[in-house]
């Protein structure tokens, strides 16, 4: 017999059908047990004459004939006539996970993560970022993006020295990238358009809802573009398809309002509790242009008539910030001076200035992360909720 998937069950009413997955709670009543089967599809119930000794996450092979029973999920369920045990959990479960939401504490769930993720509800939080990805993917190969895969173990920091993670290389220095930032901008030069989604590095030495020390970056760069705006219609076609691929509606035209505006007083940088009040103020999607050049990365283009202030944005969501981008530099002498005044070494990044060295058009691009945007769209306070295994500053394991 053919194993069929617990959703498939309501075709085969009448017949006689197998299915496999692990138990996720049992039920007794009288002389009669109801099991509850899990498996990639979703649950289905077990009606069984007779009690079973089997443990919670037990897997299952179960086989019976499906019938129609208006209070079971999707209003059938089998009369197993056959339930034989391929494995069984060798000690109790420190977990529940029948429970329309999982009730532990975070800590407890990321300690057991292996049986924590099994939650339906845990593990369509994944399902919903599998499927952001793939639409964002879909819709940048639609506008004649080219995917590709650049090096994680890199010579040099992309966004500062402050947070990157330093490794031995073969007795030399190397680090971890903190992101595809200069490998991006490098294919501009040979694809005019790409984008990459993986996984970047931070040290990050804060312990917030916000921060993990690796995280995914989904990250997009094009060239001949006229500004920073260019790219913020790419990011709004994005995560228009991104919202849409989580179930809701696509946003429309998404507000842009001018950092010099919004910000507290003088302060140099947004705040958490700014990035709150402004999405209360604009709306769930607010972008944030033209950031202070100074609190950039040297390879952000200024606006040329304030240099001061940057062609970069900053896309707010739901009081976060999911997105980071703006226009690059492009010419040689642009990059060797900004990196002079900035008291830059600029040795270091002679591999990357070599693109610039042999002419790049205008060009700029963006970053999402992943977690983020998963943990906004759910409304979860903690960025760690959307992360399988996720690595901070005390967390290295599971
Ligand atoms: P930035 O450093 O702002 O920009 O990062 C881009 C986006 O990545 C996410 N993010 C994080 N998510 C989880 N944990 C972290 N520690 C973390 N740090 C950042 C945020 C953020 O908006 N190279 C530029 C992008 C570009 O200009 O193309 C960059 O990396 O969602």
């Amino acid at each position: 017999m053919e194993r069929i998937l617990t959703s498939e069950l309501a075709a085969h009413v009448g017949e006689h059908v197998m299915l496999r997955g692990w138990l996720q709670r049992e039920r007794r009543l009288s002389r009669v047990a109801f099991l509850v089967l899990r498996d990639r599809a979703g649950t289905a119930q077990i009606v069984l004459d007779e009690e079973t000794t089997l443990a919670p996450e037990s897997v299952l092979e179960v086989t019976g004939s499906v019938v129609e029973n208006a209070q079971a999920p999707h209003g059938v369920e089998i009369r197993a006539s056959t339930v034989t045990a391929l494995a069984a959990p060798s000690e109790p479960l420190p977990l529940e996970l029948h429970r329309p939401e999982p009730r532990e504490a975070l800590p407890t769930r990321l300690d057991n993560a292996a049986l924590a993720l099994r939650h339906p509800a845990v593990r369509e939080r994944f399902r919903l970022a599998a499927r952001a990805v793939d639409a964002f993917r879909s819709r940048l190969r639609e506008l004649g993006f080219t995917e590709i895969h650049t090096p994680k173990i890199v010579a040099t920091a992309t966004e500062g020295g402050a947070n990157v993670f330093r490794l031995d290389y073969f007795g030399r220095d190397a680090y971890l990238a903190q992101s595809p930032q200069f490998y991006k901008q490098t294919m501009v030069g040979v694809f005019e358009r790409v984008f990459e989604t993986g996984p970047v590095f931070r040290a990050e030495p804060h312990d917030t809802g916000r921060h993990l020390a690796e995280y995914v970056s989904l990250d997009a760069e094009l060239g001949f573009i006229d500004d920073h705006r260019d790219v913020m219609a790419v990011v709004e076609t994005c995560v228009s398809s991104m919202l849409a691929a989580a179930g809701l509606e696509p946003p429309g035209l998404i507000p842009v309002v001018r950092f010099e505006d919004v910000r507290t007083g003088s302060e140099p940088d947004l705040a958490p509790d700014d990035e709150r009040r402004i999405c209360r103020q604009h709306g769930e999607l607010v972008f944030v242009e033209g950031y202070p050049t100074a609190k950039r990365p040297f390879y952000t283009h200024p606006d040329p008539d304030r240099p001061q202030w940057s062609r970069s944005f900053d896309l707010l969501y739901r009081g976060v910030e999911i997105v980071t981008g703006g226009q690059r530099l492009h010419r040689y002498p642009d990059y060797v001076a900004e990196l002079a005044t900035r008291e830059i070494d600029a040795s270091p990044f002679s591999g990357y200035l070599d693109a610039f060295r042999w002419g790049m058009p205008p060009h700029g691009g963006f970053a999402l992360g992943l977690e983020r945007f998963t943990a906004q769209v759910l409304g979860a306070t903690n960025v760690r909720e959307t992360t399988l295994f996720p690595r901070d500053r005390t967390r290295l394991s599971p």
